[in-house]
């Protein structure tokens, strides 16, 4: 079968840009190289025992920076900086945001958020993680460095969104406002090969994944819904399974394949959930919403969410569009 390449498509499909001087091209190149990079040292993390382990320090999270969040921060920043076409990054790795100083950057149009690696505790346990991004037009003055104002646009603004998933195969999956395609990358030549043209979200699905260890710190309205999920006399509904893999771009494609809702709720001890609004969220919203599904904090869009800072977080609902708004109904 002729399978095109991920470069090919990115040809391609430049002309969805009218007016585009091929910075955008250029941008998604440098995710991809770094994606390849990054990808060949999350599949020998257990074999190189220099990248295992944390760097002894804590991101603005609080979280335990492992190595390789850090290597991969790193890279996808070094990426960026050398293409030349993003003015500055957001990163969850970094406490505030970074204004490139070259005068070429600069003069770039974009600017990138980013979780470098997405659930990278689950690294010594061989599970799969992800890096997130998020891409939008700087509204600030082009010549001129990032400002912070460039980093809180509403998911609404997005340009272009997805995640890399570094699993049993590494794939990138990514939206520029026109569906949502997946490339599957095939480490013996190095090419990303579009292997899921037009992906959607099922309308439906039997998959529920939420940490049911918080399930007694949230709302009623959660615990109701996953009651509804697991009651097998309830007669308009089939039997419904829980997977939690506690890892969110591995829980998000597995629901974008299968069907399924994830939710990270808002709980007592984490009262605007656990997942950050501007590299998180809103990205696998904006993909959400292309591929047909849906994505709330429960109650409202996410991709409406007016930011005002850089970490913020969100409770998080997205998946199968039915399943979100069976969800919701719980929460009014
Ligand atoms: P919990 C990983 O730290 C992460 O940000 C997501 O990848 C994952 O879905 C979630 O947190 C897991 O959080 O509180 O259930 O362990």
């Amino acid at each position: 079968m002729n399978l095109r390449t991920l470069g090919e498509f990115i040809v391609e499909r430049q002309a969805d840009f009218p007016g585009s001087s091929g910075d955008f091209s250029r941008l998604l190149s440098g995710l991809r190289l770094a994606g390849k990079i990054v990808n060949q040292q999350v599949n020998k993390a257990g074999l190189a025992k220099h990248i295992l382990g944390s760097v002894g320090n804590t991101n603005v999270q609080g979280e335990e920076q492992q190595k390789l969040d850090v290597f991969a921060d790193n890279q996808f920043i070094k990426a960026f900086e050398n293409q030349g076409v993003v003015c500055g990054v957001g990163s969850e790795e970094n406490d505030t945001y970074i204004a490139f100083e070259s005068e070429k950057c600069q003069n770039a149009k974009y600017v990138i958020l980013m979780d470098p690696l997405d659930g990278s505790s689950n690294i010594d346990v061989n599970v799969s993680i992800g890096t997130i991004f998020s891409i939008f037009r700087r509204v600030s003055p082009v010549g001129e460095p990032a400002q912070l104002e460039d980093f809180l646009q509403k998911g609404t603004e997005q340009v272009a969104a997805g995640y890399i998933i570094y699993g049993s195969s590494t794939m990138l999956v990514y939206t520029t406002g026109n569906g949502v395609n997946g490339f599957t990358y095939d480490p013996g030549i190095g090419v990303f090969f579009l292997s899921h043209p037009n992906m959607q979200f099922p309308e439906d699905g039997k998959i529920y994944s939420i940490n049911e260890g918080n399930i007694n710190q949230c709302e009623q309205g959660v615990v109701d819904y996953v009651n509804y999920c697991q009651d097998t006399n309830a007669s308009d509904k089939h039997p419904y399974s829980g997977r939690y893999i506690g890892s969110l771009v591995a829980d998000f494609h597995r629901n974008l394949i299968k069907g399924g809702i994830y939710i990270y709720p808002s709980t007592q001890s984490a009262p605007n959930g656990k997942l950050r609004l501007q590299y998180e969220c809103n990205p696998l919203a904006f993909l959400t919403e292309q591929a047909g599904g849906l994505a709330t904090d429960g109650r409202q869009r996410i991709m409406d969410i007016d930011p005002n800072e850089l970490h913020q977080r969100t409770p998080f609902f997205v998946g199968s569009k039915n399943m979100v708004n069976k969800a919701g109904s719980f929460l009014k």
